[in-house]
């Protein structure tokens, strides 16, 4: 019976624990390298802006960059301590050979933590809320210029009042692209016939342009990276967005929303240009039309 169970013994020792005595460290060891591995990619991917965005070009937009480095500044806190943590833990608590024990954690850890993530929540999230309210619900400049974007699959159609400020009446019933009127202006407002129609967009530095985005066909969005302005174009909809550029490029405009076969040619520019260059691009589309 005694041979018996030394057999028994060693067999566990052969097949489950290399050394029951002392259990194993390398598994945990490994883990928890892996996990601060994780950690040090993660870091370095974004400390060293590996993927970043463009610089913005609005202030608006800085304002949303700074919104999303405390956010991000809060969650890399929050996932280094925790991955670490993990790593600690994994290799503190590793398989020594013992009988583990049991434990109910703690109630007022679990509040301490709970609460902790509450407050940094609800903080970046009124932040936040603050920053999107400014470029959402801030009025637009009385002195903006305005823009009519019209998108279609899978064009983007950009008209500008012309000298007399007002954009001339549409006509669904009118719209035909193949003959040249791919907005359906009406011929008999006179309030049209100096519009101006173009497929890229031109606007002069450090002057608010507020766009009118509506769509012929289909959901689709006016993207630019460095505008940090991301909206959708919503069919029977007008739906006006600003901003104002403070640095003169030229930017690209993309469509963001899967709006059919074409999407991904879908795009255009965004071309910022000094006060003379402006008035001479009005000019020279004026004689073009
Ligand atoms: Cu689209």
């Amino acid at each position: 019976m005694g041979t018996l169970l030394r057999i028994e013994r060693q067999a566990a020792r052969a097949t489950r624990f290399p050394s029951p005595d002392r259990g194993s460290a390398a598994p945990a060891l490994l883990l928890a390298l892996c996990l601060a591995l994780l950690v040090a990619v993660t870091v370095y991917v974004f400390a060293a802006h590996l993927f970043a965005a463009p610089p913005p070009i609005t202030s608006a937009a800085k304002q949303v960059d700074r919104q999303y480095d405390l956010t991000l500044y809060a969650a890399g806190a929050a996932f280094v301590l925790a991955q670490l943590g993990l790593g600690y833990m994994v290799f503190r608590y590793r398989d020594r050979g013992r009988r583990v024990r049991f434990t109910r954690g703690s109630t007022i850890l679990e509040i301490a933590w709970t609460t902790i993530t509450l407050c940094v929540f609800l903080g970046l999230g009124i932040a936040g809320n603050r920053v999107w309210a400014d470029l959402e619900t801030a009025p637009t400049p009385a002195a903006a210029i305005q823009v009519e974007v019209t998108e279609s699959q899978f064009v983007y159609t950009f008209r500008y009042p012309g000298p007399d400020g007002k954009f001339g009446r549409l006509d669904a019933s009118l719209v035909s692209p193949a003959t040249g009127n791919p907005l359906g202006l009406d011929p008999n407002d006179t309030a049209g016939k100096d519009d101006i129609i173009t497929g890229s967009l031109t606007v002069p530095v450090n002057r608010p342009v507020e766009l009118l985005l509506r769509s012929q066909d289909v959901i689709h969005n006016f993207f630019v990276r460095e505008l940090r302005l991301q909206q959708d174009a919503v069919p029977g909809m007008v739906i006006p967005m600003h901003f104002t550029p403070d640095r003169i490029g030229r930017y690209e405009i993309v469509c963001t929303q899967l709006c059919g076969l074409g999407h991904y040619h879908m795009h255009s520019l965004l071309s910022v240009v000094s006060a003379d260059d402006y008035a001479s691009f009005l000019k020279q589309q004026a004689a073009a039309q």
